[in-house]
């Protein structure tokens, strides 16, 4: 193999898709997948997993957490920004961090997240990325092999800004600090869109369509939560259909649900 062959090799490729429409014509080219919806759902996941929280079985619908609840697990359930009627918990980050989910196991499933993580089960890895653990996951996935897809979960299959931000950080730091590269316009988008807002993310975002929508639900505090970088230092992974603190996993410490 020539020089020029082996340095090719050792670069690896992360790109950035925008919507899970578009996840098919990604997919068979990727070995990890990171998920990305930043209000809420993966910064709610981070944060459960960061504060005690065993893990966080996701599920496409309703039926399938109350399934998962008879058997002994926490139900979680939202569906346009709201907690679904008859659930206690949905997907806002500070109900995953006071105490009351610790040591358990969460059946969650939300508008966009949860249907994003359950598309990229198809590949071999899958992790869960936010602007909450942005330089945990990017510590990570450098220790990962292969290409990596940066999954947008949009807004019910539209583009959005906060998801694509997250993921322009992500790729950037990898391209920047690592051995990545990207072919993609999307990746070259987000990156963009990520270096003229990073000094000012919260203000850009007050027009967004998806703060607007938390907005008018009073949920002002979860997204000064969710665009806070680096608040916590875990990486959700997908084990056996349970997403767990890649840590645990790594060490094997990992016990049966439900708890
Ligand atoms: O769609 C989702 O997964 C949610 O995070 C949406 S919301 O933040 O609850 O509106």
């Amino acid at each position: 193999m020539s020089e020029g062959n082996r340095a090719e090799r050792t670069v690896r490729r992360v790109e950035v898709c925008f919507s899970p429409r578009q996840f098919d014509l990604y997919k068979d080219e990727f070995q990890t997948c990171v998920v990305i919806d930043v209000l809420r759902a993966t910064s709610a996941i981070c944060a459960g997993l960061a504060n005690g929280v065993d893990r966080i079985i996701p599920v496409q619908t309703v039926e399938e957490a109350l399934a998962l609840q008879k058997e002994g697990c926490i139900a979680a359930a939202e569906r346009n920004g709201q907690i679904v009627d008859g659930f206690h918990f949905g997907n806002s980050p500070r109900a995953y961090m006071d105490g009351q989910l610790e040591g358990k196991t969460v059946a969650l499933t939300t508008t966009n997240g949860t249907k994003a993580i359950a598309m990229a089960k198809e590949m071999p890895q899958v992790a869960i990325g936010s602007i909450n653990n942005l330089d945990a996951i990017c510590t990570w996935l450098m220790q990962q092999p292969g290409d990596v897809l940066l999954l947008c979960s949009g807004w019910k299959d539209k583009f959005n800004l906060e998801d694509t931000i997250c993921a322009g950080a992500i790729a950037d730091n990898l391209i920047d600090i690592a051995r990545y590269r990207s072919e993609e316009d999307s990746t070259i988008a987000a990156k963009h869109l990520f270096l003229a807002v990073r000094g000012s993310m919260f203000s850009f975002l007050k027009a967004s369509s998806h703060r607007r929508r938390l907005r008018n639900l009073n949920l002002g505090e979860d997204i000064k939560y969710c665009l806070t970088p680096n608040t916590v230092n875990v990486v959700p992974v997908l084990h056996e259909g349970a997403l767990m603190d890649a840590r645990r996993v790594k060490e094997g410490a990992v016990s049966k649900a439900p708890h």
